[in-house]
C-alpha cells in the first residue's frame, strides 16, 4: 500500500536585467533603456485522482521549471518562466529528502504545494540611473532558483476505518458494502494489510478501509498493530466491529478503546459507530435486549447488523455517511485551488554575519549574498555599485571592524571578491 519515490525539483533562475541605451535620431547619447528579467517559473505539486501512484517519477528524476526571459531594449521586461507543475495522486506526502522535513500532504484532488520558487529576475541597468551617473552599466543577473530534493510518500487515505478485535467480521463487512474482495476466514490475524474499498451512497461515495484487527496490548507493538493504528490515526470516522456472539462483547468494546486511546487520545475520541456483528448467530440473538441496553451507555450510535447475511449493512453505510457530512462541514479540508505555501520566505533572523574561513572571511546573510550575486562584481562599476551597497547595509564597516585587509578573500554565497581597501 505504500508507494514511494525520490525527485530533484528544481526553480527556474530569474532572467538577467539588460544594460541598453536609447538609441533616437538627433540624441546624441540616449538614456538608460536596459529592461528587467523576467522571473523564474516555480515548481508546483498537484493532487490529481487522474494519477495512479508515483511510479511515474520512478524513471525521470530531475523536474525544472523554465528560467526567466532576460530583459530587453526599451525596457522591456523578460517573459516570466512558466511554472511546472508535477502532477500526483492526491494522498502524497512530501518530505524534504535532505533533512526530512515534512513540507505537506496533498490531501484532496487539486490541492496544490510549492516545493521551489523560481528567482526574482535581475535588474536592467534604467534602475542605476542617479543624478552622478546618467549612464550605468550596471545591471543584476537573474536570481538562482531553488533547488530541492523530494522524498514523495504515497499514504492510503480513507474515510472510514474499520477496527475491532481479529474474526469480528470486518473483512466481511466491507465485502458486503463495497466491492473490495479481502480474504475472509474463521481465524484471527487473516487479514495482514490494509483494504480499501468505495462505499456508494446515491451519488456521493467514500473509502472505507479495512484493518488488520488489534488486539490487547496493541499500542505497544503487540500483534500487528501499532503500523496499522498510525493508518487509523488518518481516518474520519471509526466502525467499531464486534462480535456480539462472543461471551462478553462488553469487555471486547472497552479492549479496543483502550488500545485505540493508549496510542493517541485523539484516536480515542475519534467519532465511532458501533457495529454488533453476527446478531444472525443464535448466541447473539438471543441477547439483543442486553444489547440494546449496553449500547444506551456506550454513547455513540450503535447498530445491530449482520455482516455475512447483509443484514442492517445498508444503514449502517447510511449513518455513516451522515456522520462523515457532519465531519466535513465542521472541519472542512482545504479546497481545491488552494495552494498551500510551503517555502518559507528566505531566512531572516540577523540580517548577516560575518566568520573566519580558511584564508578569508565569509559573509553569511539573505541581503549581502543576493546582492553580491545578482550585481556582481564584473564590471568596475558594478563592483563600485555593490561595494557602496553593501557599505549602506553595514557590511563594509562591520568587515572593517572584524579586521579584514587590504587583498583578503570574502566569500558571499559562491562569489568572492577581493577586498581594496577604498
Ligand atoms: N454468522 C456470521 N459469521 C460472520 C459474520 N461476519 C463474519 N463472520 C465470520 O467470521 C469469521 C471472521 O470474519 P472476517 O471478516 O475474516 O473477520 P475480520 O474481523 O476481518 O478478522 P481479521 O482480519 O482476522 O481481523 C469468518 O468466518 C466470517 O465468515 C456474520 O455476520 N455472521
Ligand atoms: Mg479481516
Amino acid at each position: 500500500m505504500i508507494d514511494a519515490a525520490h525527485i530533484q525539483v528544481r526553480a527556474g533562475d530569474g532572467g538577467h536585467g539588460l544594460i541598453g541605451f536609447r538609441r533616437e535620431k538627433f540624441v546624441p547619447r540616449g538614456g538608460p533603456d536596459g529592461g528587467d528579467g523576467g522571473r523564474g517559473g516555480n515548481v508546483i505539486l498537484v493532487a490529481n485522482r487522474g494519477v495512479n501512484g508515483l511510479g511515474q517519477f520512478r524513471f525521470k528524476k530531475l523536474h525544472a521549471a523554465e528560467r526567466g526571459g532576460n530583459g530587453g531594449a526599451d525596457n522591456k521586461h523578460g517573459k516570466n518562466g512558466g511554472d511546472l507543475e508535477l502532477l500526483v495522486p492526491p494522498g502524497t506526502i512530501v518530505k524534504n529528502a535532505e533533512t526530512g522535513e515534512l513540507l505537506g500532504e496533498l490531501v484532496e484532488e487539486g490541492m496544490r504545494l510549492r516545493v521551489a520558487s523560481g528567482g526574482k529576475g535581475g535588474r536592467g541597468n534604467v534602475h542605476f540611473k542617479t543624478p552622478s551617473n546618467q549612464a550605468p552599466h550596471i545591471s543584476e543577473t537573474g536570481q538562482g532558483g531553488e533547488e530541492v530534493a523530494l522524498d514523495l510518500e504515497l499514504k492510503l487515505i480513507s474515510d472510514v476505518g474499520l477496527v475491532g478485535l481479529p474474526n469480528a467480521g470486518k473483512s466481511t463487512l466491507i465485502s458486503a458494502v463495497s466491492r473490495a474482495q479481502p480474504k475472509i476466514a474463521d481465524y484471527p490475524f487473516t487479514t495482514l494489510e490494509p483494504v480499501l474499498g468505495v462505499v456508494e451512497v446515491g451519488y456521493d461515495s467514500y473509502v472505507m478501509a479495512d484493518l488488520p484487527g488489534l488486539i490487547e496490548g496493541a499500542h505497544t507493538g503487540h500483534g500487528l498493530g501499532i503500523e496499522f493504528l498510525r493508518h487509523v490515526d488518518r481516518t474520519r470516522l471509526l466502525i467499531h466491529v464486534v462480535d456480539a456472539s462472543q461471551p462478553d462483547p462488553a469487555h471486547d468494546i472497552a479492549v479496543i478503546d483502550n488500545e485505540l486511546s493508549s496510542y493517541a487520545e485523539s484516536l480515542g475520541q475519534r467519532p465511532q459507530i458501533i457495529a454488533f456483528n453476527k446478531m444472525d448467530v443464535p448466541e447473539a440473538a438471543e441477547r439483543e435486549e442486553e444489547f440494546r441496553e449496553l449500547a444506551k451507555g456506550l454513547d455513540r450510535p450503535c447498530l445491530f447488523i449482520s455482516a455475512a447475511g447483509r443484514q442492517n449493512t445498508k444503514d449502517l453505510v447510511k449513518v455513516a455517511f451522515e456522520m462523515l457530512e457532519r465531519i466535513r462541514e465542521e472541519e472542512p479540508l482545504p479546497q481545491p485551488g488552494d495552494e498551500v505555501e510551503i517555502l518559507r520566505p528566505r531566512p531572516r533572523g540577523p540580517r548577516f554575519t560575518i566568520d573566519h574561513e580558511g584564508d578569508g572571511w565569509r559573509v553569511t546573510g539573505d541581503q549581502p549574498v543576493v546582492l553580491v550575486e545578482m550585481l556582481g562584481l564584473q564590471s568596475d562599476e558594478s563592483r563600485a555599485e555593490t561595494i557602496r551597497r553593501l557599505a549602506r547595509m553595514g557590511v563594509v564597516s562591520a568587515l572593517r571592524r572584524a579586521g579584514v585587509k587590504e587583498g583578503d578573500r570574502v566569500r558571499f554565497g559562491k562569489v568572492e571578491l577581493r577586498w581594496e581597501d577604498e
